[in-house]
């Protein structure tokens, strides 16, 4: 499964928003360290079900609303530091190894310092807290470079020596593939000789692993009392920036959940279907108001960016009855899998299982009802039958 990690200082959100978009009960609260262990959920991504262009819905998603499950982690508060074991500091850069994108969660309000302590609103500049972010994280990879490289230079005296090989003996526990590897080499100037490297070449090793395997997306949290030129600031650093409110959020899924209002998550409106009080209704009016003022929330938003823009991704639904579009039990449009963009029909034989792509004949578009090529690039809602010598 995708793995998302919510990243990012104390008190910017990081749990309000894992709660609300896992609906799972972990601690809330203004407090810098509240969140012990990283918490890991399940969250979901929101698509288009391929089902709307049948007669009935399948009976998987929700009126045509697929949401599709993604791995999210919320990891505690980074200080500046952290790399160096300030605050909580490296188990918890630990804990993003797994990540394929990361979620900076950002105060927008500008009411909390670097090290999350509140301070009037407005006060603190939320561009520095990104720039730290991303910066403890490069360095923490730095350092897992650096403790290892006297390991690479030892290496480098075998006649078979292969820098790509040795650093991705070094990173693939950190998420880095040796294709990756391979294309940041590609990008970088460094000395053939590994005892020729400085601190500043690993550092820049780091900096560019860190961009190709664990992007970040930029989550202005607080929009409810975040100044318009924060929002601005942040838009300016070029980054991908979802306005949004983790709180708001987190209260239209419980009122949801109370069967006060109907609301799928990422909609642009909501109704009030239940019995509420008048301060409750002032307090969704108010949400309301931000979400047709940004589009939602923004945690869907969020989750949906950093899965299909940022990680480029795709949603296809393998079936066995290219007519039904069903399993073998009947079930329609049971399974939806994430894949990269680019990937083929046998990509998704072994995603659905390894002996499946193994024992892959051919595959059928369902839609179309046609065979395509072995090398045929997927799209966003394809359904597909796989053909494999094995069941
Ligand atoms: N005004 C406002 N406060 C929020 C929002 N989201 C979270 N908070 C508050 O920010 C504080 C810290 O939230 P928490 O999720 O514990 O932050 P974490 O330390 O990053 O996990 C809590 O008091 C939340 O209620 C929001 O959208 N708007
Ligand atoms: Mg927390």
């Amino acid at each position: 499964m995708l793995s998302l990690a919510l990243a990012g200082k104390p008190n910017a959100g990081k749990s309000t928003f894992y709660t609300a978009a896992t609906l799972a009960d972990v601690d809330v609260a203004n407090y810098p360290f509240t969140t012990i262990d990283a918490n890991r959920g399940v969250s979901y991504v929101r698509t288009r079900c391929p089902c709307l262009d049948r007669d009935e819905r399948c009976g998987n998603c929700e009126d045509g609303i697929r949401y599709v499950p993604v791995e999210l982690v919320d990891v505690a508060g980074l200080v500046p530091g952290a790399h160096e074991g300030r605050g909580l500091g490296n188990q918890f850069l630990d804990e993003l190894t797994n990540a394929d994108a990361i979620i900076n969660v950002v105060d927008a309000s500008g009411g909390t310092n670097a090290e999350g302590d509140p301070v009037e609103v407005g006060s603190f500049d939320p561009v520095e807290e990104v720039d730290f972010i991303e910066d403890e994280l490069e360095r923490w990879l730095a350092g897992i470079i650096d403790r290892n490289w006297e390991s690479v230079i030892r290496k480098s005296r075998s006649p078979d020596f292969d820098l790509d090989d040795a650093l991705s003996d070094l990173l693939t526990g950190v998420g880095a593939r040796e294709h990756d590897i391979a294309v940041v080499l590609r990008q970088l100037e460094y000395p053939s000789n590994p005892q020729e490297w400085t601190d500043d070449d690993r550092l820049t090793l780091a900096r560019a692993i860190r961009r190709r395997t664990k992007p970040i997306i930029l989550v202005a949290n607080k929009v409810d009392i975040a100044p318009e030129s924060n929002l601005e600031r942040l838009a300016e650093t070029g980054k991908p920036v979802i306005p949004a409110t983790a709180d708001g959020e987190l209260a239209l899924r419980r009122a949801a959940d109370a069967g006060v209002i109907s609301y799928h998550s990422g909609d642009d409106e909501f109704e009030i279907v239940g019995e509420v009080s008048g301060a409750q209704e002032k307090g969704l009016r108010r949400i309301q108001q931000l979400i047709d003022e940004y589009e939602g929330t923004g945690i869907q938003s969020a989750l949906n960016t950093a899965v299909y823009d940022l990680l480029d991704h795709i949603t296809v639904y393998p079936v066995q009855n290219e007519s039904k579009w069903t399993d073998g039990t009947g079930n329609v449009l049971p399974d939806a899998f994430l894949l990269p963009r680019g990937s083929t029909p046998r990509d998704l034989a072994y995603a659905v299982h390894s002996d499946i792509g193994d024992g892959y004949l051919h595959a059928v578009d369902a839609r179309a009802k046609r065979r395509i090529a072995e090398d045929h690039e997927l799209s966003e809602g394809d359904v597909v039958k796989i053909v494999s010598t094995a069941k």
